[in-house]
């Protein structure tokens, strides 16, 4: 146990993280405040001046020079510098921009004509007038809730929005479709679609967005740290609510700490690169970790160096899959080091050396989430699972295994912040909510959504249940880009055509605006005000999201869209409460600020939470201190003290390498432990249909498709496409050069992108960054280029096996050579016809 004094210094040590800015107790004079009036807070712009905000890649200030954004920097100095801060200005106005100026309809969908289906993304568009706008989406509406029940509404609307806990696009959209009655809702995520459902099953958690081994024991403990198929030097930029920077300060701090760091990842990747000779790079061939890992675990089995008592003690079943790995089950092959060497293109000694490093030493081993979004993804949080298990030091201080240290900074110590208040989803209008708890018939894995509107009434598995595709006629889509986030591009345009009626909510004219039949202009988050937490994990912050500029003149506010839609379907009142947007945020604020009077918590600087109005005014961040139990917390530390007073929530209550229930579902692209299926597609298949393996991982200056549009792109950007990392040794074999324009291609697809010729990807492997704005050359023609280089277009849209359903982004096959044609023009960062 840590004493207490050790426990304030390290609150005072984390208090200097943030120590550069004034908090606000320092910044506000109370007797002014109490009498000017308690309850005055000014929403007043800021012309000339800072003005606080945040955004998913964290708290910022934000200078104002006559009305205008000149600067915008990290909230809190001398932290690690995060480029995405740098482009507010560009969000709200820059050469790429492309802001949707004003309500708009595609034109032939405003005039009823027959097949206006089939020239979605290719028609022009007509300006109409906001109350125009808002009575077609009324109609329309209330037309297909007529004709086919929520049934006939899909609201899944994926997609990452912006920060903020009132302007909160999708759960917005959720809010007015269940209060009309029900929709269509995705079930999962992209991220980690395929970890979240294979680890209830293991773990009996979710796994993928819980709280990992606090950083200061990993500093303290870990020996070896070895960061499997992650990128957090870039990864770690963002965060779901908001980004606490914290997770950047520790890698950085990692890198000199003398701990053997190892990075396991097929290319050189950014956090390779930031770690040097600090780090070993190991890489294996994209989609094969599960039989890397395989190696090592049959080396431990081999040699006697594994930890029985643990396997005992806290698992299930290893004996059978003990037997599968020594090659005793029907296959007769034993996954031996060799055998896992010749599919992973890893060396048979290296595995054998990491076998034994492992189990020597205090190990944490830290996995990305690319390495599930590959077919059979469920199996390779499993299989790490049974690699931590064979090394035995699960719930140990450092040790054991964590799957988000690489995402919205877990690890990062829990504070005792008090939690603000959000927008809800809100209850069914007129009484029943039945189709919410029935979700299962009415939800449906996220990346089928192309699958279910094209076979509408077909039935899949999912996690031991069946789910029969409902008939959408209506697709609702707000805070989402799904012409670049979801896979084989070109299968989505078809589906794309089956629906009557799109509506589309954005700040600009991506590429799902444009496939769009309605389209309303939202305001960006710098033309509204809000509130957010940052640290997903941590509850490091409370973040003023002051209003930074006046909203471009017929841009509208998701809620307010909403909110009028409310309006005319009869349920206005029960949308608003009655409330404004500050009595929201007020109302948000005071859900912590009673939680912390309650308590008795107080922020990192000893003060207490002002109230709103004085937090509001001060315009600063708040900030709160790890606790003690924060700054201990060991993952699985109870379970393993007493695994029978603290089971898990499995059915066993241990850790299930082998599960009864999976079993039971009888899959033949899962089965009852962790196992090497091999891909659809990948490299070391017999008969390629495509040479090279791509990986399009997440990108290093953007997130996803948002920041595509500002100038950062000036920096990666090559022949004023998406960049595609190239072999040199390829590049050479098909004469493409540095700078050249490079048409990848296989069945699915064509898309045009520059060269960049390195050896930061191994031969056979190219590299496309995921979040190029979707840009067809000719979008009445089928299969047409995309001339900005969007990856979705040669990715496979199957799912991982039917446990799971989530997507497969990352398994996929694609040719490349030199574009000989003239090069087309770039649409992407454009309005369509008929917009200005
Ligand atoms: N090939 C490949 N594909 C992938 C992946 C991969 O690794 N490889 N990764 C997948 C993963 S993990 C994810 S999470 C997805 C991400 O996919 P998305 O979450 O769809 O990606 P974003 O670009 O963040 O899209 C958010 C959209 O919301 C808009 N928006 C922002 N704020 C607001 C708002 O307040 N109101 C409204 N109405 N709109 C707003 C933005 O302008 C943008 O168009 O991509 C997936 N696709
Ligand atoms: N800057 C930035 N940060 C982000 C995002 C963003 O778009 N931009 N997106 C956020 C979101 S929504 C998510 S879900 C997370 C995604 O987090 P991850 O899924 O972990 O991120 P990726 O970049 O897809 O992949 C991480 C690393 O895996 C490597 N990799 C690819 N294939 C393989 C393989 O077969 N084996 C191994 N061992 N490694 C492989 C890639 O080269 C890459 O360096 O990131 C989040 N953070
Ligand atoms: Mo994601």
């Amino acid at each position: 146990m840590k004493t207490i004094d050790t426990n304030r210094r390290n609150i005072l040590k984390y208090a200097g993280l943030f120590a550069s800015i004034p908090f606000v107790s320092q910044l506000v004079d109370k007797s002014t405040l109490l009498a000017a009036g308690a309850n005055k807070f000014s929403t007043d712009l800021v012309l000339n001046g800072d003005v606080y905000t945040a955004a998913h890649w964290g708290a910022m200030k934000v200078s104002v020079k006559n009305g205008k954004i000149v600067k915008s920097v990290n909230a809190f100095d001398g932290m690690v510098y995060n480029p995405l801060q740098s482009v507010t200005a560009d969000l709200v106005d820059g050469k790429y921009t492309n802001r949707i100026k004003a309500p708009m309809v595609r034109k032939s969908y405003l005039e009823k004509k027959k097949n206006n289906r089939e020239l979605r993304g290719a028609d022009e568009w007509v300006e109409v007038s906001y109350e125009q706008a808002i009575k077609l989406v009324a109609d329309e509406v209330a037309r297909v809730r007529k004709e086919k029940g929520a049934n006939g509404i899909y609201g899944g609307s994926y997609g990452w929005k912006s920060s903020g806990n009132l302007h909160n696009a999708r759960t917005l959209l959720h809010r007015y479709l269940t209060m009309g009655g029900g929709f269509v809702g995705g079930l999962g995520d992209y991220s980690a679609g395929a970890a979240q459902v294979i680890m209830p099953h293991v773990m009996g958690t979710l796994e993928t967005y819980e709280q990992q081994t606090s950083w200061p024991l990993i500093m303290e403990h870990s020996k070896v740290v070895v960061i499997w198929g992650a990128n957090p030097m870039d990864t770690l930029r963002i965060a779901w609510s908001s980004n606490d920077g914290v997770g950047l300060e520790y890698f950085t701090k990692l890198k000199n700490s003398g701990k053997k760091i190892i990075i396991i990842d097929p290319i050189k990747s950014n956090t390779v690169a930031f770690y040097g000779n600090k780090a070993e790079h190991i890489a294996p061939k994209p989609n094969t970790d599960v039989a890397m890992m395989l190696g090592i675990i049959h080396t431990m089995l081999s040699t006697g160096k594994y930890d029985k008592e643990f396997i005992e003690t806290y698992t299930e079943g290893f004996d059978k899959f003990a037997d599968y790995v020594m090659g005793k089950t029907a296959d007769k092959t034993p996954k031996s080091a060799k055998w896992a060497s010749n599919i992973c293109g890893v060396s048979e000694s290296k595995i054998k050396e990491l076998a034994d490093l492992f189990f020597a030493n205090r190990t944490m081993l830290m996995t990305g989430y690319n390495m599930q979004r590959q077919h059979h993804g469920e199996q390779v949080h499993w299989m790490t699972v049974a690699l931590a298990s064979a090394i035995g030091q699960i719930g140990l201080p450092g040790g054991g295994f964590g799957i988000s240290y690489h995402y919205a900074n877990g690890g990062s110590p829990t504070t005792n912040a008090p939690v603000i208040g959000g927008i809800t989803v809100g209850k069914a209008s007129g009484g029943g909510q039945e189709w919410l708890n029935d979700g299962s018939s009415l939800s449906i894995p996220v990346a089928r959504i192309a699958d279910c509107l094209l076979n509408p009434g077909k039935t899949i598995d999912y996690n031991g249940r069946k789910i029969t595709y409902p008939e959408i006629d209506l697709v609702y889509w707000v805070g989402g880009n799904p012409f670049v986030h979801h896979q084989d591009t070109n299968l989505l345009v078809k589906a794309w055509k089956k629906p009557s009626t799109i509506i589309v909510h954005d700040m600009y004219w991506t590429p799902t605006a444009k496939m769009g039949d309605i389209v309303f202009p939202i305001t960006t988050p710098y033309e509204r005000n809000d509130l957010t937490m940052s640290g997903d994990y941590s509850n490091l912050n409370i973040n003023p999201m002051k209003q930074v500029v006046k909203r471009m003149p017929k841009s509208k506010h998701d809620y307010e869209v909403f909110a009028d839609l409310a309006k005319v379907a009869g349920f206005e009142a029960q949308f608003t409460e009655g409330k404004s947007e500050m009595q929201w945020l007020e109302e948000f604020y005071n859900v912590a600020y009673n939680q912390a009077q309650k308590s008795g918590a107080l922020m990192a600087d000893g003060e207490p939470m002002p109230d709103f109005t004085t937090f509001w005014n001060a315009n600063r961040p708040l900030t709160f201190a790890p606790t003690e139990e924060g700054l201990n917390f060991v993952r699985y530390g109870e379970f393993r003290e007493d695994p029978i007073l603290n089971p898990l929530g499995t059915p066993s209550g241990k850790i299930e390498i082998y599960s009864e229930t999976i079993a039971k579902m009888g899959y033949k692209d899962c089965g009852a432990y962790p196992q090497w299926f091999e891909p659809i597609e990948w490299m070391g298949m017999k008969n390629k249909p495509a040479e090279f393996a791509l990986v399009s991982p997440h990108p290093s200056l953007r997130l996803h498709s948002q920041l595509n549009n500002t100038s950062l792109r000036n920096q990666y950007a090559v022949a004023d496409r998406e960049p595609i990392w190239i072999n040199p040794a390829d590049a050479k074999a098909k004469g493409i050069k540095n700078g050249d324009i490079v048409r990848v291609f296989n069945k699915r697809g064509q898309i045009l992108t520059g060269a960049v010729v390195s050896d930061i990807v191994p031969k056979g492997v190219i590299r496309v960054y995921e979040g190029a704005w979707y840009d067809p050359e000719n979008p009445a023609k089928e299969n047409t280029l995309c001339v900005n280089g969007n990856a979705n277009v040669l990715t496979i849209d199957i799912p991982t096996s039917e446990l799971a359903d989530a997507n497969i982004a990352n398994t996929a096959l694609a040719n490349i050579e030199k574009y000989k044609g003239k090069a087309p023009k770039l649409k992407a960062f454009t309005p369509p016809k008929g917009a200005k």
